[in-house]
């Protein structure tokens, strides 16, 4: 029997019936009045009404108005990029300040699809959560993540969960409302998630568009109002515990990010590779020595290579497992 181990990444978009409706819906056909049949043109209109440079230069400005920004030396390299068969464009931006680490936008756009990666990473010496905002849309459906990462286990360290997520619930419950829970997910996931966290799937609209719109600025002032008021640990072990944790995060979304087969087949495998360890999760050489096998031992296979599942739990939550108060209430499953 051949071992998941060796078997390659799935193309995981090819086996979801709902991508593959949106993307049928943006390549179908229409009958004219006179019965012949064309080829519709892509829903490029739709698409392209939907705007993810606009979310990036929000949050770049927005920033600029708390903090000196400076382009990150990353902005040399990364700056713009064409898939391989010219279609699609890629456009980076990335920026440091005084407790900003790293604040990186990518955003992704052809005639079918938009995306948007933007993140933002405090510098070790603050336990600032993780700003996190992962937007991938077709003409007609939407994956949404935004949220504030937990730096720390909130389930496990109460105090991290007072410091900074208890009174941010009533602004996560009003988007729980507004967005509802997207179901089912990789479970290892949400011990990188919040309780309010923003996990959601829609058909497109301009009223879902406005109001993602609203919650991205308003969870992104949210988060530079954290990083204002954060106090600098000073205690070397604290810092070595954020800085810890951020490679850890990062470690995880370098190797397991749903994303990343989708940009090895726009840019290819070595380029796709070197932007995702290089620049969206940049830190990884620099905040730790640790490998993703050393965090996350359950992924190991025979032989020491990194199983290639996306999840060795398997898919769960199917509604959001927090209650109003943000206290966890997915008590099968440890995060
Ligand atoms: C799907 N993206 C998803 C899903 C999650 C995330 C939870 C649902 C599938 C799953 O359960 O794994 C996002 N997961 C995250 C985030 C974290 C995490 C933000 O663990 C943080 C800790 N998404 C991108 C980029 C692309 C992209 C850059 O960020 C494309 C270039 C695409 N995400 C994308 C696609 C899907 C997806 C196509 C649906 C396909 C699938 O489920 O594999």
């Amino acid at each position: 029997m051949e071992s998941p181990c060796s078997s390659p990444l799935t193309p995981s978009l090819s086996l979801k019936p709902w991508f593959l409706a949106s993307l049928i819906t943006s390549v179908s056909t229409n009958t004219c009045t006179c019965g012949i049949i064309s080829k519709r043109k892509p829903l490029s209109l739709q698409v392209s009404a939907l705007s993810y440079q606009r979310f990036i230069h929000f949050a770049v400005n927005e920033t600029k108005k708390h903090t000196l920004l400076t382009p990150s030396p990353l902005q040399e390299k990364y700056s713009s990029m064409t898939s391989m068969d010219g279609k699609t464009e890629l456009k980076m931006v990335s920026f440091e300040a005084p407790k900003i680490r790293l604040l990186r936008g990518l955003s992704i756009q052809n005639d079918a699809m938009q995306v948007l990666d933007f993140a933002a990473f405090a510098r070790p010496e603050f336990d600032v959560p993780i700003f996190c905002g992962n937007f991938f849309s077709t003409a007609s459906f939407n994956i949404v993540v935004l949220d504030l990462n937990p730096l720390h286990n909130i389930v496990e360290n109460k105090g991290y969960m007072e410091k900074y997520y208890k009174r941010l619930m009533p602004m996560g419950l009003k988007y729980a409302e507004l967005f509802p829970w997207g179901g089912k997910l990789t479970s290892e996931s949400l011990k990188f998630f919040s309780p309010i966290v923003i996990w959601t799937k829609f058909t497109s609209s301009q009223y879902r568009h406005d109001s993602l719109y609203s919650a991205f600025t308003e969870y992104y002032k949210v988060w530079l109002e954290l990083i204002d008021q954060a106090m600098e640990d000073t205690d070397a072990s604290l810092i070595r515990c954020n800085r810890e944790a951020q490679h850890k995060y990062l470690t995880w979304r370098a190797e397991k990010d749903p994303g990343h087969g989708m940009l090895k087949r726009l840019i290819g495998e070595s380029l796709g590779k070197d932007l995702v360890r290089n620049f969206l999760f940049y830190g990884l050489d620099e905040l730790g020595s640790k490998r993703f096998l050393d965090y996350f031992p359950e992924y190991q296979c025979e032989g020491g290579t990194i199983n290639q599942k996306r999840s060795m739990v398997g898919k769960s939550f199917e509604s959001r497992p927090w209650d109003a108060k943000g206290e966890f209430i997915g008590n099968n499953i440890t995060v």
